[in-house]
């Protein structure tokens, strides 16, 4: 394991916890239900201590609609207008210093920083750093943490859940423990209700978010036999159809729902002229190594990058390095065929 040499342990988090009493806690940009989670669980717990504790986000843009349901969600503060002096510094979910955005400035000043985390990395921005990339969620590290520090509710149990439910698709993906199960199976107990979890993030899928997807089934292409599936998003489909980039973010997992494919991927224009790729394995294929090949990262299943560059030449890059780290065999061949589907889709592509 890439950081168990400088990782501390819980319990020495929650000690340093005890001697404190003003914290920041952030989580990554654009932050999913398990960075939220994480963040508002643990700032109700320090607050429950008798702390100060602010929760903030690495960019002034609000949190996604179907994430409004966590308590404590609308006091969290942009980090550029956090201007309080804080003794310690709490990143969770978050691997580096870069996806922290406004943050790493908050980051920077504290002086104590501490990270609890589950995406695996060699980087240890903090004194304390507490990852572990088996965790299926950040939010089983905050668990663990909460029982440590005694300070348990209902609401709290309530962000946990969420952030398991959404990092493992309800227990779905391979990242699914026993861990896990019990860490949920406990949070029921404390009070949290699945069934808010699923009404408020899964089952709010916005009108517009399923015209997307009528676009995005329109322009599949499948290689290796149906084992990998690719298609794309331009700004045009987005403005015409009045959808926003988070109206996008459940595609990936529809193509991925599709019977024989291992791996899909899809690139979107992000409306500021570099291109979006979010990557999905269905077995043990290895997507965050094409993510890392164009500066990217994230899990083994689960993984995306940012190319600069047209939608055109992303789409000749991206799945051509898919063909070569997953499908090594049918690489020349698929390589081949993409040629073709690409130049009959040029028009659309630039257009
Ligand atoms: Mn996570």
């Amino acid at each position: 394991m890439l950081t168990s040499l400088s990782n501390t342990t819980l319990d020495k988090i929650a000690a340093c916890i005890k001697e404190h009493d003003r914290f920041a806690v952030c989580g990554h940009v654009n932050p999913d239900g398990d960075c939220l989670g994480s963040q508002l669980a643990l700032v109700a717990g320090l607050r429950a201590l008798g702390k100060q504790a602010t929760g903030l986000l690495a960019t002034p843009q609000p949190i996604e609609q179907k994430l409004c349901f966590l308590p404590g969600s609308d006091e969290l503060v942009p980090a550029a207008e956090f201007t309080e002096d804080i003794e310690v510094f709490i990143a969770v979910d978050v691997p580096n210093l870069d996806r922290l955005k406004d943050a790493a400035a908050v980051h920077d000043r504290a002086p104590v920083c501490i990270t609890i985390d589950h995406h695996a990395s060699d980087t240890s921005m903090a004194q304390l750093n507490y990852v572990d990339p088996d965790a299926a969620a950040a939010c089983d590290l905050i668990w663990e943490l909460l029982k440590i520090l005694g300070c348990i509710d209902a609401e709290q149990a309530l962000c946990v859940l969420t952030g398991i439910m959404t990092d493992t698709g309800r227990f779905s993906y391979q990242n699914t423990d026993p861990t896990c199960l019990i860490h949920a199976a406990e949070t029921v107990e404390a009070g949290a209700e699945p069934n808010v979890v699923a009404r408020e993030f899964f089952q709010s899928r916005s009108l517009a978010s399923l015209r997307l997807e009528q676009v995005v089934l329109e322009r599949m292409m499948f290689f290796c036999d149906g084992q990998f599936v690719f298609s794309y998003l331009k700004d045009s489909d987005f403005d015409r159809i009045g959808a926003i980039r988070d109206d996008a973010e459940i595609l990936i997992d529809v193509l991925r729902g599709i019977a024989g494919v291992r791996v899909a991927l899809i690139l979107k224009e992000n409306g500021e002229g570099v291109i979006r790729g979010s990557l999905r394995a269905k077995d043990d294929t290895d997507v965050a190594q094409v993510a890392r090949f164009f500066g990217g990262g994230g899990h083994r299943a689960a993984a995306g990058l940012t190319f600069r560059g047209s939608l055109f030449e992303a789409c000749a890059a991206v799945p051509s390095k898919v063909f070569e780290d997953c499908f090594a065999q049918e690489a020349p061949a698929a390589t081949q065929r993409l040629r073709e589907l690409l130049s009959e889709q040029r028009v659309e592509l630039d257009g």
